[in-house]
This record gives C-alpha cells, sequence and structure tokens, in this order.
C-alpha cells in the first residue's frame, strides 16, 4: 500500500477501498463477537419516526465503551495509523468504535452526509471495517458518489433514488474503506441472514467532538441528541394553478 498515493485519491475521490488490509481470523473472531453481542433478533433503538423518515435501519454498538478489547487490535493497527495520519494531518484523533448492524429485510441507510458540509474543512472520516462479505446476493452494499465531498451540501430529493454517477461498493470480509463525513452515501437493503460494518470513526485534529449529531439526508436534517429534524428538507411541488371561478 502505497501511504501517499492512496491519500491523493481519498482526497481527490473523498473514499477509498484497500481489500484484504485485515487478517482473516481476525475478522472472524470479530464478527462472531458482534454476532454474539446482538443475538437473534435484536431492538431498534431509534423511534418510529426517525426510521420511517430517515429509511435507515442500523443498530450501533459501542464495544469500548463496555470494555470489550477485541475491536482494540486494529484502533492500534499501525498501517491504519500511518493511513489516517497522511489523511486527516498531524494530531488527528479517534472519536469512538461503532459497529452497525441491520437486520434481514431492513431498508439499510439512505442517502446522507455524516456532518453538514457548512464548514468544508469540518468532517469525520469513517474507517469501515467488514468482517464478512457484502454481495449483490446479501445485499447491504455501500453506494457513494465520487467526489461529493467537494459538492456542498447533499442535493435534496429521493432519500433513496439512485445517482447517474453513483458507484456501489461490494467490501469483502477483510476490506477497509476510509469515507469522507461530506461524501454522499448510503447502504442498500439487507438482503443476507445480517449486516455489519464496523466504524472506526476519526477526525482532524481541532475538529468538534460532536460533529455527527447533525446528519443531512435528502428530506431533513436530523439530529440524534434530541432526537429531532432540525430541518425539514421535503421537496414542496408548486400548487396546481387554481381554476377560476
Ligand atoms: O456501513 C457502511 O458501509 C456505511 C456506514 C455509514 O454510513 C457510516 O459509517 O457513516
Ligand atoms: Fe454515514
Amino acid at each position: 500500500m502505497k501511504i501517499t498515493k492512496t491519500a491523493e485519491q481519498f482526497a481527490a475521490d473523498g473514499y477509498v477501498v484497500i481489500e484484504d488490509f485485515f487478517a482473516d481470523e481476525l475478522m472472524t473472531h470479530l464478527d462472531s463477537v458482534i454476532r454474539n453481542h446482538y443475538g437473534d433478533d435484536p431492538d431498534f433503538l431509534h423511534d418510529d419516526a426517525f426510521l420511517e423518515k430517515s429509511k435507515t435501519d442500523v443498530i450501533p454498538w459501542f464495544p469500548q465503551r463496555e470494555g470489550i478489547h477485541d475491536f482494540d487490535t486494529i484502533e492500534n493497527d499501525q498501517r491504519l495509523q500511518a493511513l489516517s495520519e497522511a489523511i486527516l494531518g498531524p494530531d488527528w484523533y479517534t472519536q469512538y468504535c461503532m459497529v452497525m448492524y441491520s437486520k434481514q429485510g431492513t431498508s439499510g441507510q439512505a442517502w446522507h452526509q455524516d456532518c453538514p458540509p457548512d464548514d468544508p474543512l469540518q468532517h469525520n472520516m469513517n474507517r469501515l471495517v467488514y468482517t464478512s462479505d457484502i454481495t449483490d446476493e446479501t445485499g447491504g452494499q455501500t453506494v457513494v458518489v465520487p467526489g461529493s465531498h467537494k459538492r456542498g451540501v447533499l442535493t435534496a430529493g429521493d432519500p433513496i433514488g439512485e445517482f447517474d454517477d453513483q458507484v456501489v461498493l461490494r467490501p469483502k470480509k477483510g476490506t477497509l474503506v476510509l469515507l469522507h463525513g461530506h461524501t454522499w452515501h448510503r447502504v442498500l437493503p439487507i438482503k443476507g441472514a445480517y449486516r455489519c460494518s464496523t466504524n472506526y470513526r476519526s477526525a482532524p485534529n481541532g475538529t468538534p467532538d460532536g460533529i455527527t449529531d447533525v446528519c443531512v439526508y435528502r428530506n431533513m436534517r436530523y439530529q440524534f441528541s434530541t432526537s429531532k429534524v432540525v430541518e425539514d428538507r421535503t421537496i414542496r411541488y408548486p400548487d396546481v394553478p387554481q381554476a377560476a371561478s
């Protein structure tokens, strides 16, 4: 892996995919820790209104906050740290390690930006690790719009519509995906038994800790800490002209 080239590619595209980054045994182990934690039928954390409006069906888990250390190996990986530093600059920091789990038949995630791009320099970076294969059969593919981290705010519109220039990613077991928080991205519906990714969220030095508290969807800006829609972005069509009486 050429660190400088990878960082340049990230700067241009707003994401980068590196296959076979993590060893198979480590992935198998973490996948089983994740499956054991969630069990067969985990409950959704968010309220129904959020699930309905956001078209987002993920159940987050923060293992390190519960004293589970299995996930530290990735956090401490020297290659991942060097790559993070090359992209985020000196004194970048880790925000948290979050597992995101979705059940079979759920809708994945609608298009979003993890944080508002109002200030282009303030952003998070997702360091996504996949502990099992994501294929067209399992569903749950991650979809990105290359270069969209430089296009400002995600356009309002259909929360799950397609973009002409979208690219579908099918990360395999052991793949690392680095994803800029302003890049337009989504997750397709889940067809397999379950779908999970583990995100080691990070940010450049000086980025506020709560940078991802407000998420931008195509139909709203949503604040997680207050469970509130802070901006309605639903497209309103002009009124049909009234016939003269
Ligand atoms: O799980 C994925 O592939 C993407 C998850 C995501 O949207 C994120 O980590 O912000
Ligand atoms: Fe995201």
